[in-house]
Parts: structure tokens; C-alpha cells; sequence
């Protein structure tokens, strides 16, 4: 067997973002690209040596364009640094949270996922690459840090010659002293549902007049969701659509959104709308949950699965705590309050939640950006979040509209919205947010209507397990009454700037809270641009996306 050592030049300005890195299928196909980030995971998990002895990795990847090919590169470099072992989906294809449950499950030392999640794919698309730890978890910054230093830094790659590994049949292969298991993509992670929630309760569910339309986004959910709801629990044959994984995703954005899963939406909000709908994104991380007409915010849809959680059998004992990122509603908050466990308010990206679980602190986790999970894995989690939908619905027999309306009686509704504007020029978007802050000085105290400013800060989160500290996570304008305005920069678009404002208001008024949720915003929608002068600089009339 030949182990090439490869020359190579260094990365130059490709710092990875909030969930590793992402980049146009073009550029991940040009020279060693993609071999010098492979490396650089290597040189920092393995300290410049090669794998320590019995090291095995999952590998794969949301089935995107390009991704049959990286995978056949990654199994020739890991087989010349050293690795034992290493358990790749069958086509490749492992969901994001299906890879965390595998990395787990077999204890092995990481894994390295194919995806860059909600980005379209495609030749002229997206590509992305992370390396998850043995906590199935996003690498915490520390390890990103050291690996975008090491892709600056190093002159070289190993990789084997080889033929390529069959991955379309599972089955176990060798690759030089490697050995390359071929598995089941769906069936650990199957089996892992199993366990959480109550499939009794919810096969007799479906077995009724009960509807269900699952949109898979032609993603890589598409055969776990087959299995799980059709095969597993006896959805009816059609629950399922856009239920096979293609290249390109079927030319779209494969983003569970308002914008993005219209085909859903239109599908929900007919006369003749089934009762649960749902659709997840490209690697299967995320989850958008609609009732018939009725669109469940993510915030809202954390707080109501806490609020709601002793009825599925995995988390009866009761949750440890909540962990939301910064720019989601406080919604999870109240429900914390009330069950009287801790919630904790850390940066985007799901990276964050990985100590505070581990240390045995949350169970459930969330984002506003259709992000739901739990310490069952250590990522987000789509098909997760819709069986847990599910499982409260078979058991409390309400509607999800009827659901959410008690909850926000009960706890009061904090009425939410999100304004993407993409692909805006770099710098304008970076002068709009030096322009906010340079106006902070000013702003508290200041009254703009019905609402006082309370505070404002470039939001900064110190790790309470290790103590490290990560800044510029977002500037926050805090109202005197809880109400918010966010403005925060992506990690994770691949074209110019795309500049984020999330909305909050408090709404304690049961017979104010079933308003439409731009309307209750468009007076903090006004002082955030007035605020920083967005329309004004960009040019830009509305949002590319609300939700
Ligand atoms: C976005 C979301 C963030 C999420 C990240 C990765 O990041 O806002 O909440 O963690 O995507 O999601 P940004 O930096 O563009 O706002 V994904 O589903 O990788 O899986
Ligand atoms: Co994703």
C-alpha cells in the first residue's frame, strides 16, 4: 500500500464558520482543497502523528453533490494517517443527528459530516465538511480554532492509492490496513427513537383520522422519515414527500421554512389540511412544525416540548434544565421558571449546548432557526422534534393550534419573527453593525413609542463547565418590558453578508396574543431600522426571508 505525502499550499482565508466549514461545490473541488481541511482535522485530533492504535471515525454525509467523492478521499486519508477503523452510511449518507447517534452509540473517537445543512447543493451549490467529537457533538471553538491554525500552516497531506470502497452495499471492506464498514444509515438512530418516545400511542394516532405530511425536501431525511413514520408507525403510505434524497435537492433550498417549504405550507393551509405537518432541512438537523394553518414558531415549539415533556417515555423522570441560544425567545425561559430547573442562553450554533449536556446540566436544547434537541444526541435533531409533536398530540388530544393557545394563556406569548437579509455586500453590512454599536453609548434610557430601551450589548457567553469565553455573538437591545431586538451576522452563508434581526415582544394578554405576529412587531420593526438606518444603506425594501 502507497502512502503519498502530497505538497500543498496553505489555506489562506477560509475560517470555518458556526457549524464547520462551508463552501461552493467549486471551490471544495479545487486542488487539495478539500484534502487540506481533512488534514488539518487530522493533525489536530491526532497532535501531528498518526491515529492512535484502534481509532475509529463515522463518515457521511447528507448525499449533496460532491458528496460520493469526498467520502471516497476522506476513507483514502484516513487509512494513510492511521485510523483503524471507519463506519460509513450505505450511499454515504448519514444525517447530521443519525452520525451523532452513531458516534455515540459505538464510542468511537469523532466522526467527520458531509453537509452544509440548509445551503442549496448542487454542482453551482454548497458543500461543507465538520469534524464532530467522541461526544457526537459539534468540535467546541477550541478545536475548530486549532484546526483552521493548523490549514494555514501545513505543507502536506497523506492519502492512500486505492480502488474505491463499494459504499452502496453495506457490508465490511478493507482499504490498506484499514478496515470500512458499510452500515444501515437509519437503522441505530431507528432504534434510538424507539426508545424516547411512545410509538404505541402514536401508530394508534395515525391509525385514525389523524393526517400527517412529513416534507423531506428531496434531503437526506427522506429514508428516515420513510422508516420511522410510514414502515415504524403506520403513517399512511404518501405521509411522506419529497422523500428521496437527490444531488441538488430537487433544484431548491432544502430549508424547513415559511419561504423555502412552500410546497408544505400550501399543503397546511388548504381547506382540507392534514393535522401535523412538518419538513426538515438538508441533513436532517432542523424542523419546522405547522398545525392546520398554524405555523409553530421554533422558540414557541422548544417551550411547549419542556412544558410537555413527561408524556414521552424518554424524558418522563422530568428535564435537568433548558438551553436556548441567544436570539431565541424567552418562551423556554418561563417554562423553566415554572418547572423550576435552570435555563441557560448561550451563542448560536449548537456547538454551546455540547458541555452543558455532558455535564448532565440540560436535557432539551433549541434555536429560533428551527433548531430543537435533546441530550439523547449531540446535535440538532428534525425527525426528533416531529415525533415528539407526535407523541404530545396522541397523548393530549388536542389540535396544535389548541395547544399552543394554552400554553401561551397559560404562560404568556412571547410573539417572534426573524429578518434574514442575504446576500448583501460585506461591507455595508459590516458598517451597519459598527453604526449600532457606536450608537449604544446613547441608547438606554431612550424611549422610541411604547418601549424604553433597558440595555444594550454585543452579547459574550463564558462557558460555565470550562470557562471559555466567546464575544461578539450578536448586539442586543433590551425594552424595559422583555421585548427585544437582535441584530447578529451569519457564520454560515456562502454569499456576501446576510445580516439577521430577530424580533421579540412580550405578550401577557390571552385575548391580544392570537394577533398576527408582523403586525404585534411592526413598531420594534420600525426602530430597528430606524435604529440602524438598514433600509437607508442597503437599499433593500424587505427581508430576502421572514419567519
Ligand atoms: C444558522 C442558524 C444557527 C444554526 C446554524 C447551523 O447560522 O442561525 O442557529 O446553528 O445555521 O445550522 P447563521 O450563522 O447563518 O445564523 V445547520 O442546520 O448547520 O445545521
Ligand atoms: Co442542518
Amino acid at each position: 500500500m502507497n502512502i503519498n505525502s502530497v505538497a500543498t499550499t496553505p489555506f489562506k482565508d477560509q475560517k470555518p464558520g458556526t457549524s464547520g466549514l462551508r463552501k461552493k461545490v467549486a471551490v471544495f473541488q479545487s486542488p487539495n482543497y478539500l484534502e487540506n481541511f481533512v488534514q488539518a482535522v487530522f493533525d489536530t485530533i491526532f497532535g501531528n502523528a498518526a491515529a492512535p492504535p484502534d481509532t475509529a471515525l463515522v463518515l457521511g454525509g447528507d448525499g449533496r453533490y460532491y458528496n460520493r467523492e469526498a467520502i471516497q478521499i476522506i476513507l483514502r486519508m484516513a487509512a494513510a494517517n492511521g485510523v483503524a477503523r471507519v463506519l460509513v452510511g450505505q450511499g454515504g449518507i448519514l444525517s447530521t443527528p443519525a452520525a451523532s447517534c452513531v458516534i455515540r452509540k459505538y464510542a468511537t473517537y469523532g466522526g467527520l459530516i458531509l453537509s452544509a445543512s440548509h445551503n442549496p447543493g448542487g454542482p453551482e451549490g454548497d458543500f461543507g465538511i465538520k469534524y464532530n467529537t467522541a461526544n457526537g457533538g459539534p468540535a467546541p471553538e477550541k478545536i475548530t480554532d486549532a484546526i483552521y491554525a493548523r490549514s494555514r500552516e501545513l505543507s502536506g497531506y497523506r492519502i492512500v492509492d486505492a480502488p474505491a470502497v463499494p459504499i452502496d452495499k453495506t457490508g465490511n471492506y478493507r482499504l490498506g490496513e484499514m478496515d470500512v464498514e458499510v452500515i444501515d444509515p437509519v437503522a441505530d438512530y431507528a432504534e434510538l427513537m424507539e426508545a424516547l418516545f411512545d410509538f404505541g400511542a402514536i401508530r394508534e394516532l395515525l391509525a385514525g383520522d389523524f393526517g400527517l405530511c412529513f416534507d423531506a425536501m428531496h434531503a437526506v431525511t427522506g429514508p428516515y422519515a420513510k422508516e420511522i413514520l410510514e414502515r415504524r408507525l403506520g403513517a399512511a403510505s404518501g405521509s411522506v414527500i419529497n422523500g428521496v434524497p437527490l444531488e441538488d435537492f430537487g433544484g431548491g433550498h432544502p430549508d424547513p421554512n415559511l419561504t423555502y417549504a412552500h410546497e408544505l405550507v400550501e399543503i397546511m393551509y388548504a381547506v382540507d389540511a392534514p393535522d401535523l405537518g412538518a419538513a426538515s432541512d438538508g441533513d436532517g438537523d432542523r424542523n419546522m412544525i405547522l398545525g392546520r394553518g398554524f405555523f409553530v414558531t421554533p422558540s414557541d415549539s422548544l417551550a411547549v416540548i419542556a412544558a410537555n415533556a413527561i408524556l414521552a417515555p424518554g424524558y418522563a423522570a422530568g428535564i435537568a434544565g433548558i438551553a436556548r441560544s441567544m436570539p431565541t425567545s424567552a418562551a423556554a425561559d418561563r417554562v423553566a421558571e415554572k418547572l423550576g430547573v435552570p435555563c441557560f442562553e448561550t451563542p448560536t450554533g449548537w456547538k454551546f449546548f455540547g458541555n452543558l449536556m455532558d455535564a448532565g446540566k440540560v436535557t432539551l436544547c433549541g434555536e429560533e432557526s428551527f433548531g430543537t434537541g435533546s441530550s439523547h444526541v449531540r446535535e440538532k435533531d428534525g425527525l426528533w422534534a416531529v415525533l415528539f409533536w407526535l407523541n404530545i398530540l396522541a397523548k393530549r388530544h388536542l389540535s396544535v393550534e389548541q395547544i399552543l393557545i394554552k400554553h401561551w394563556a397559560e404562560y404568556g406569548r412571547n410573539v417572534y419573527s426573524r429578518h434574514d437579509y442575504e446576500a448583501l455586500p460585506s461591507d455595508i453590512a459590516a458598517d451597519i453593525m459598527a453604526h449600532l454599536k457606536g450608537r449604544f453609548g446613547e441608547l438606554p434610557g431612550q424611549v422610541f413609542g411604547d418601549y424604553r430601551v433597558k440595555f444594550c450589548d454585543d452579547f459574550s457567553y463564558t462557558d460555565p463547565i470550562d470557562g471559555s469565553v466567546s464575544t461578539g455573538q450578536g448586539l442586543r437591545i433590551g425594552m424595559d418590558d422583555g421585548s427585544r431586538i437582535v441584530f447578529r451576522l451569519s457564520g454560515t452563508g456562502t454569499e456576501g453578508a446576510t445580516l439577521r434581526i430577530y424580533l421579540e415582544a412580550f405578550e401577557p394578554d390571552p385575548s391580544r396574543q392570537g394577533a398576527d405576529a408582523q403586525l404585534s412587531l411592526a413598531p420594534l420593526i420600525a426602530i430597528a431600522d430606524e435604529l440602524s438606518q438598514l433600509r437607508q444603506r442597503t437599499g433593500r425594501e424587505r427581508p430576502t426571508v421572514i419567519t
